[in-house]
Parts: C-alpha cells; sequence; structure tokens
C-alpha cells in the first residue's frame, strides 16, 4: 500500500441544500416536499425541519473560509430546484441564480472545487402534488432545471451530480413511508419512480454533453453491499436478491443502460414492471458509455437473511435499519438482521470499512473499471464536549479506518479519484434532526448557530496536507 493519497485525488466534504441551507421561505424560493412533509407531526424527529437549519444560505462566507482553512480541497453541495426554478416548471428566480453564482465563487476564492448535485432530495412541491417521480413530467422538468443550472454555472463548475441515492428518496418514500410523499408498500409506485429518474439522468447527461462545457458528471448511489449471515442456500440466494434489488436496480441501468434480467422478470411475475416506453429504454441504453463516474455514498454494509414472513414497513423505524429503503418487504424474499459479532453505529450502522473494500471489488466485477468518487462517508454521533472542545475521536478513527482502506483499493486497481466526508458542517439529519451530527465543524443551536471546530477539523486539515500520509 503506498504512503500517500495520489496527487489527483481529491479530499472534500460534503452537504446538502435542505439540510443547511436554511432560508425555507426567502429570496422567491418555491415551497418543497420537504418544506410540507417535515411539519406533518410525527414524520421528523421532535418536528425538526429545515426552515432555518444552519442557516447556511447566510452563512455561507464564513462557512466556506472555515473549510477553507480546515483545507479542503472540495465542497460537494446540492443546489434547491426550487430556489431556481419556484414551481419547478416555469419562470426563472434570478435570486436563486445570485445565491448559487455566490457560492460557488465564494469556493472559487479559495481553491476549493465546487462539485455540485443537482438533486438531493428536496422537490418543488408543484410536481410533487403532480405525482412526483412517478409522474413523467417531473423527469422532463428536472433535465430543464438541470439545462439551466449548466448554463449558468458550468462556467466555473466541471463537476456534476444528477441525483443523490434514488433507492433513499424513492424506497423511503413509496416502500417506507418515512420520506415524502409518505407512501407505504406501493412497489409499482417505487419502481416507476426510480425508472422516471433513471431516465431523467440519461437525458440530463446527454443535454450537459451537448453543451461541451467538458466537465464531468455522473450519479450517487448509496451503496449497501449485502452479505449473507451464514452458508446456507436460502441465505446466499436471499443476498443475492439483497444485490440485485439494493445495487444492480440502481447501477446497471446507469452503466450497463438496461435493468438487470432477473429483476425485471420477478417485476412482471408480481405485477410491478414500471410503464416504460421504448423512447425511455433508448435513452438508457445510449447513455451508458456516457457517464464519467459513479458517486458512492458507503456508510455500512448489510446484513441479509431469507424473510420468512411479510415484514410490516412500519417496523423500518427510524431509529434503526432492521429493513433496507429497496428492498419490497414479502414473505420468501430478504430482510436484514443485525449481528451480535458486529460493531454498530448508536442509530445501528454496522461499522465495516472492510463491508467498502468487499463491496468495491464487487462492483469492479461487474461493471469494470468506472471512474469513481466516494461522495459521502461518515459517523453520525453524539459528539461528547470536554471543558467547551469537540472530542469527537469515534469520528476520526471512523473517517482513518475508511481512507486506509479506500488508500488500499486504490492501490489494487480500484479507480477512486476522492472522498468526500459527510458532513462538512453540522447539519439536519432527514429523520433525526440534529441530535445526529456528522460534521467537522460543530454548530451550537444553543448560542446563535455559532460555528466552532471540532478535533476532526484539525485532524482532517493534518490529512489533506500530508496527503494521508502513514
Ligand atoms: C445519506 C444522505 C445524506 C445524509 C446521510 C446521513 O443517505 O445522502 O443526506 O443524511 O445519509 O443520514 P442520516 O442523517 O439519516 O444519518
Amino acid at each position: 500500500i503506498p504512503r500517500k493519497f495520489p496527487h489527483d485525488f481529491l479530499f472534500g466534504a460534503a452537504s446538502a441544500s435542505y439540510q443547511v441551507e436554511g432560508a425555507a421561505n426567502e429570496d422567491g424560493k418555491g415551497p418543497t416536499n420537504w418544506d410540507v412533509f417535515s411539519k406533518i407531526p410525527g414524520k421528523t424527529f421532535e418536528g425538526t425541519n429545515g426552515d432555518i437549519a444552519v442557516d447556511h444560505y447566510h452563512r455561507y462566507k464564513e462557512d466556506i473560509r472555515l473549510m477553507a482553512e480546515m483545507g479542503l480541497e472540495s465542497y460537494r453541495f446540492s443546489v434547491s430546484w426550487a430556489r431556481i426554478l419556484p414551481d419547478g416548471d416555469g419562470s426563472i428566480n434570478e435570486k436563486g441564480l445570485e445565491f448559487y453564482n455566490n457560492l460557488i465563487d465564494e469556493c472559487l476564492k479559495y481553491g476549493i472545487v465546487p462539485f455540485v448535485t443537482l438533486y438531493h432530495w428536496d422537490l418543488p412541491m408543484a410536481l410533487e402534488k403532480d405525482g412526483g417521480w412517478t409522474n413523467k413530467r417531473t423527469a422532463e422538468a428536472f433535465v430543464k432545471y438541470a439545462d439551466i443550472c449548466f448554463r449558468s454555472f458550468g462556467d466555473r463548475v466541471k463537476h456534476w451530480i444528477t441525483f443523490n441515492e434514488t433507492v433513499m428518496f424513492c424506497g423511503l418514500g413509496y416502500l417506507k413511508g418515512a420520506h415524502p410523499p409518505g407512501i407505504q408498500n406501493d412497489e409499482k409506485k417505487y419502481f416507476q419512480a426510480t425508472h422516471h429518474v433513471f431516465y431523467a439522468h440519461a437525458k440530463a447527461v446527454e443535454t450537459y454533453k451537448s453543451l461541451k462545457q467538458y466537465g464531468e458528471i455522473g450519479i450517487t448511489h448509496v451503496f449497501l453491499p449485502a452479505y449473507s449471515v451464514d452458508d446456507t442456500e436460502e441465505n446466499l440466494r436471499a443476498a443475492e436478491h439483497a444485490n440485485a434489488y439494493e445495487t444492480h436496480w440502481y447501477y446497471d441501468p446507469i452503466l450497463k443502460g438496461e435493468y438487470p434480467p432477473y429483476v425485471v422478470k420477478h417485476l412482471e411475475e408480481k405485477g410491478w414492471t414500471p410503464d416504460w416506453t421504448d423512447e425511455e429504454l433508448d435513452m438508457l441504453k445510449r447513455n451508458a458509455d456516457h457517464n464519467d463516474f459513479i458517486g458512492l455514498n458507503y456508510y455500512q454494509p448489510i446484513r441479509v437473511e431469507k424473510n420468512h414472513e411479510a415484514v410490516s414497513s412500519i417496523e423500518h423505524s427510524r431509529e434503526t435499519s432492521t429493513l433496507v429503503p429497496g428492498s419490497p418487504s414479502f414473505d420468501g424474499f430478504y430482510r436484514t438482521v443485525k449481528m451480535d459479532d458486529k460493531t454498530y453505529t448508536k442509530w445501528g450502522w454496522e461499522i465495516s470499512p472492510q463491508g467498502f473494500l468487499d463491496g468495491l471489488h464487487m462492483l469492479k466485477a461487474r461493471y469494470g473499471d468506472v471512474k469513481m468518487y466516494v461522495t459521502e462517508n461518515g459517523l453520525g454521533d453524539e459528539d461528547p464536549i470536554i471543558a467547551g472542545e469537540i472530542v469527537d475521536i469515534p469520528r476520526i478513527k471512523y473517517i482513518e479506518e475508511h481512507l486506509k482502506v479506500i488508500k488500499k483499493a486504490i492501490s489494487q486497481g480500484i479507480n477512486l479519484k476522492g472522498y468526500y466526508a459527510w458532513s462538512a458542517i453540522d447539519l439536519l439529519s432527514w429523520l433525526n434532526g440534529y441530535k445526529k451530527q456528522y460534521g467537522f465543524i460543530y454548530v451550537d443551536h444553543k448560542n446563535g448557530l455559532n460555528r466552532k471546530k471540532k478535533l476532526s477539523f484539525h485532524w482532517y486539515r493534518q490529512i489533506i496536507e500530508t496527503r494521508g500520509e502513514e
């Protein structure tokens, strides 16, 4: 294993609009699905919402200055669609463009590379009302919105992610009911929504390439490599199912340009096949060679066994991960389980750097040498405060161990080009409010949202400075 990371490997950190910006009703921004969903009693932890979040909208200059001080080479953030197009598909809000122009320029001022996600879950409410991702209109509107972003920011932004974690917003939205639009167990809608996302992605990539801006564009998935809990045939089979549903369904249409045949067959049997046209399927095919990279959000692997009874989605509590978002829960299929000999975070997410290494090899075996970025990885914790200092040693340990396996993976020929810790700054966790922290920068909610550097801030600066030298 080399002592240092390659010179062109990007060290970054990430955020997402709804989780940091706040200013939910300012400067012409339209309402989003999350603005509405988070106000429904019982949907979020203690009713927390992103109305103010950590006020990044007003404090971005201070935040970017801190990121620069940390030595961050790149900042991954998302654009809120409803700031640019308040109705999702209509007239442009100049103030929205202005905010992101300023944010981008502020990054560039310090030499921080902006890595921009176009969709990190906050959908303009007008589109959600119209069926959201189950309606093709949303996909077409997304492509127009993406085109506006490319034309407005593409002279300075050279790294684009279309979507963040399709399995999450579709799975939690249409199977588990834990994200908007809050629908449970509707497999037909779930698969339909994912199909529209893949189509929108492919069309946005085509649009981007036609503009000849010579940057790169890809999509980000949450990567949940599945292990069987044991070597029994039924559980090995369950793990195959899990990988097919959690991974192949999401990467095949992007990288192979077609859906995995055995899942398609299964959907036919169940009556869950999305309505798709030849034009849409052709679009996926055409796009297969045009993706520049794949973003991976890796937090944990999953351990699965055969499901011997249908598990209600209600059991998918926000505190645990007893079921994964893309798993239709029916008798005879698969379910995730916790194992006594594994280590978990306070929120029940398994800590397994090895799981990532194994998973990366699994991806390479199926998809070849595609370029990849780790677009999220990090530890959600209630950080210890000792004598006024945020001593987030478990986070340092977590990131350190993951960086080690990433370095190893690169030396084994995995084409990884960057690492974005989740998150740059403490932010709103979708379902866990501000209790679950991820940042290098602490935000004091009792004290005017003041920023403070955590121990990990200094540690990460050192890592970047020495390029992870061991
Ligand atoms: C990913 C999302 C992020 C972030 C992260 C941590 O799935 O892309 O937006 O929320 O998970 O999740 P949580 O806040 O639930 O711990």
